[in-house]
């Protein structure tokens, strides 16, 4: 055959398959077979010994200007997939410049960031924080808080009583304590005074729930008993917290109330915040909100704990958690806390 259109043929053949390949391992099987030793190319350039001299010099030209086109090419399109390669790995690429994507973590629940809140406060003034069993005996709930038996503040406390608990030799009964009050009279059985202490803790009543009761909420209790303790030590300390919690300029007022487990009984407010005192829709038009319950510890109640009620004396007082942060940031449905509805607590 023609050498010179073997060459054309193999030229065109050759530049066909290079302008077809897309990656890099395709080039180098391409310039085996089009440009190695082995190749057609190498072939013919060795067949031109037989070739007439006259016209071994012209195909000699023109099959060195076919090598150069063939170099050329594959260099032309090296860069090419160089640079496909580049802008591919410039899509899959990590931007280091951009900011993280934010990993939402969980966090304090509203009640218990105002447990640790009021608990840290009533540290400061020397309490020490103590927890208690959420199942009680109806001796620790009731008579030993001055709550006898067919007493009507029983039945201010609807209780839930637990199948089958009994003391042996005694008629003590199991129930879900209604306040964490059962856990200051063990503390006063057990512990040497002087005591003070604060107990957070949940506790149950047998109600039905609405926008302002649960039937499981959430309390703090506080006790201290100390030989000559009076109420102005429980005006005091509650004074203090009060203005350490809701801020300097928040006024504090006692007014009598009445508790089995205390004597006298108070009930403790202060100036709302939302209208300084001049009477809002938040504090029912009466410029205060009430808080807390309190009062000085009942004779009875030191002496069934086995304390000399002539020689020492105590305060008490008590307060729902809940109703803080409702008050705080005008939560007006106490349900939305244990509802598990994350679109709500994760606004706090
Ligand atoms: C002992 C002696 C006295 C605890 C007290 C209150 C007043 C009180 C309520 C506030 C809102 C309960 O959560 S609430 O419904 N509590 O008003 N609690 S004095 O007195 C005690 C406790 C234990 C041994």
């Amino acid at each position: 055959m023609d050498i010179k259109k073997q060459l054309n043929d193999v030229r065109n053949q050759a530049l066909k398959e290079l302008d077809d390949i897309k990656e890099n391992t395709d080039i180098e099987r391409w310039r085996v077979r089009y440009m190695g030793k082995k190749s057609q190319l190498a072939e013919i350039m060795r067949g031109l010994s037989d070739v007439p001299i006259e016209m071994r010099k012209t195909i000699g030209a023109t099959s060195n200007a076919m090598k150069a086109e063939l170099e050329t090419a594959l260099i032309a399109k090296e860069q090419e997939i160089k640079n496909l390669e580049l802008a591919k790995s410039a899509e899959d690429a990590i931007d280091v410049t951009l900011p993280g994507r934010i990993q939402h973590q969980g966090h304090i629940h509203p009640v218990t960031q105002a447990i640790e809140e009021i608990c840290g406060i009533f540290e400061g003034l020397g309490f020490q924080i103590v927890e208690g069993n959420e199942v009680e005996w109806d001796h620790y709930n009731f008579d030993a808080l001055n709550i006898p038996k067919e007493h009507p503040a029983r039945d201010t406390m609807d209780t839930f009583w637990m199948k089958g608990g009994s003391k042996p030799e005694t008629d003590w009964k199991m129930l879900l304590r209604t306040h964490t009050s059962p856990m200051q009279a063990r503390t006063m059985e057990s512990t040497p005074l002087p005591i003070r202490i604060v107990v957070p803790g949940r506790v149950y009543r047998y109600e039905a729930t609405d926008a302002t009761h649960l039937a499981m909420f959430t309390q703090i209790e506080g006790l201290a008993v100390d030989e000559g303790i009076t109420f102005a030590d429980l005006k005091g300390t509650l004074n203090e917290f009060v203005k350490r919690f809701y801020g300097p300029d928040r006024k504090v007022r006692f007014r009598t109330d009445f508790f089995p487990f205390v004597e006298p009984g108070a009930e403790i407010a202060v100036s709302c915040a939302i209208c300084g005192g001049e009477g809002c829709r938040v504090c029912g038009n009466s410029g205060w909100i009430e808080i807390s319950g309190c009062g000085m510890v009942h004779p009875s109640v030191l002496e069934m704990a086995g304390i000399d009620s002539t020689k020492y004396s105590g305060f008490a007082f008590g307060l729902g958690i809940e109703r803080i942060p409702m008050l705080r940031y005008g939560i007006e449905d106490v349900r939305n806390y244990y509802s598990g509805d994350l679109r709500f607590l994760r606004q706090f």
